[in-house]
């Protein structure tokens, strides 16, 4: 009798403790090692676990307490063992991280701050693998990661339609989920100026405005609906430092000298022809912008600039510079005059306007260099002479990039038959909301290879990939969820792992214990991919 009350009591205190593993790792992006042990024991997750972390993780800690939270299936109660957050780890990169888990202890150590964060998204991920309904217990192992790129981006058009800074910081959010590190904000363009610059006030209070929006495809019918909203200083600062917590570089863009109506409308001398300009309501480039032959638009560009970088703090701003017609400049004397006094000539492919528009991006190139910050621009800028510090952001294809190594400048790639989340993810547009065309599905974006087509030494040009998101036929932001859900999954993979690791088939395996986080999010997810338990 007595021998069996003691085994069974040796049970019992053991059985406390001995949580079995009930899941082993599933991550989105793959990491470069994992490890797994066959223990017995793993680390059971309760939400309320121990946290020891230094001051300087606090925030880290304070992250990783709500992921912990956010979960269903993580308990609270009398939680044996703790996570131990540390910054020790010696890297090539500041975003490593390496993780041991064992019996009682979790240890997430990086190289930053940032490696501890992608370490605590590693195990937020982790802890959806259990089966439904079950709480999570990791197996014991070792992870030890680091990204790929330096650069993983996503960008957000808010001058389409307007979006509230609540909806930006949840963007940013899902963007931390994913490991990216760059929110390019686009947040002007013909449709509206988003952003305040207390210079010109008119930028917002008439190029935020429009009073009406094209149906559909640019169909010529009008909606008469009233759209407006722009971001003050203040709340743009509020993101910045909303992103800066999640370890997210907030790059601003400023698209120039085309896509620049709204500013026409509030300023038209700031145009060839002297206006009257409207904010437009409708799709597509428009033949009106800024004018190159006249001194106020340096004199804008560089007013406008320095307010920005008042505000953001990023090594990088974005200075546009895609699809800018020459059309205004032909005709319009002044401009003319400016290229016979700079010499300007045509040469190979580019017309003398091509060039003009090279001086303005030099210009704009220089305001930013005069305090510290270089510029990117899309990938036309390729078409004036540009120095060799402007950074190519590659969208009509790879070609802009491969061009753009080839002459030495930096490059991120969001080529468009690839990263254009505008456009449809499932064959079968007559059951997709309206977007822009083409067709992009998850797979297409994950087979995106940054560096291919490249010599090494051109490879080392590579910042890293963006998906981009514009937003002509997305008018609310649970549309913006749909679009980007699960494709920034495949574009988190392109920019981390390494692309011997990458594979499309186990990518989809991974993809169910993501997705039962996208459920705990309540994230709008497009969901076709395929019909497993998520
Ligand atoms: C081209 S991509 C544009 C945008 C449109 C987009 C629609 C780029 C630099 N310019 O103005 O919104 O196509 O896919």
């Amino acid at each position: 009798g007595i021998l069996l009350v003691s085994s069974l009591l040796y049970l019992g205190a053991a059985g406390l403790h001995a949580a079995s593993p009930n899941g082993s790792f599933k991550i989105i992006p793959l990491p470069s090692m994992i490890s797994e042990k066959a223990d017995a024991e793993g680390f059971a997750l309760y939400s309320n676990v121990k946290i020891s972390a230094p001051d300087s993780l606090s925030s880290e800690a304070d992250m990783l307490r709500g992921y912990l939270k956010e979960n269903p299936n993580i308990p609270t109660g009398n939680a044996p063992g703790e996570i131990a957050l540390r910054c020790t780890l010696s890297s090539d990169s500041p975003e490593a991280y390496c993780i041991s888990v064992r019996p009682g202890l979790l240890i997430i150590d990086g190289a930053s701050p940032a490696g501890v964060f992608y370490g605590i998204q590693t195990i937020r991920k982790a802890a959806y693998t259990a089966p439904k309904g079950e709480s999570p217990v990791l197996p014991s192992a070792t992870i030890a990661d680091a990204p790929r790129f330096s650069y993983r981006g996503a960008m957000l058009d808010v001058a389409r339609h307007p979006f509230t800074e609540e909806n930006v910081k949840s963007f940013i959010d899902m963007m931390a989920l994913h490991n990216l590190n760059t929110f390019h904000w686009h947040i002007t363009d013909d449709q509206g100026w988003r952003i305040e610059i207390e210079k010109y006030p008119l930028l917002t209070a008439v190029g935020s405005r429009r009073d009406s929006t094209v149906i559909g495809h640019n169909s010529g019918v009008y909606d008469n609906k009233p759209v407006g909203g722009y971001f003050t200083k203040e709340q743009a600062r509020d993101i910045v430092e909303y992103a800066a917590r999640r370890h997210i570089t907030v790059i601003p863009e400023i698209d120039l000298p085309g896509h620049m109506l709204a500013a026409l409308t509030a300023y038209p001398s700031l145009g060839c022809t002297g206006g009257p300009y409207g904010v437009w309501g409708r799709w597509g480039v428009s033949p009106d912008v800024l004018c190159a032959g006249n001194d106020s638009t340096l004199t804008f560009i560089d007013d406008v600039l320095n307010e920005v970088m008042d505000i953001f703090p990023s090594k990088y701003v974005h200075i546009g510079g895609d699809e800018c017609p020459k059309t205004r400049w032909k005709e319009c004397p002044k401009c003319q005059k400016r290229i016979s006094e700079l010499g300007i000539k045509p040469e190979g492919r580019f017309s003398a306007e091509d060039k003009l528009q090279g001086v303005i991006t030099t210009h704009a190139l220089q305001t930013l260099a005069a305090r510290g910050r270089h510029a990117i621009g899309w990938d036309e800028i390729l078409e004036g002479d540009i120095p060799q510090d402007a950074i190519i952001m590659s969208w009509r294809g790879v070609d802009g990039a491969i061009e753009g190594t080839g002459k030495g400048h930096h490059v991120v790639l969001s080529p468009a038959s690839y990263c254009y989340l505008d456009y449809y993810q499932s064959p079968d547009q007559a059951l997709e909301p309206m977007a822009w065309g083409g067709y992009v599905p998850v797979s297409r974006t994950y087979r995106l290879d940054p560096t291919e087509g490249m010599t090494p030494e051109q490879s080392k040009l590579v910042l890293g990939p963006q998906v981009n998101l514009w937003t002509e036929y997305i008018d609310n932001y649970p549309k913006v969820e749909y679009m980007e859900l699960p494709r920034m999954s495949a574009l988190a993979e392109v920019g981390w792992t390494p692309q011997s690791m990458r594979d499309y088939k186990d990518f989809s395996e991974r993809m169910p214990a993501l997705w039962r986080l996208y459920n705990a999010r309540d994230y709008n997810y497009a969901r076709h991919m395929a019909d497993v338990d998520a």
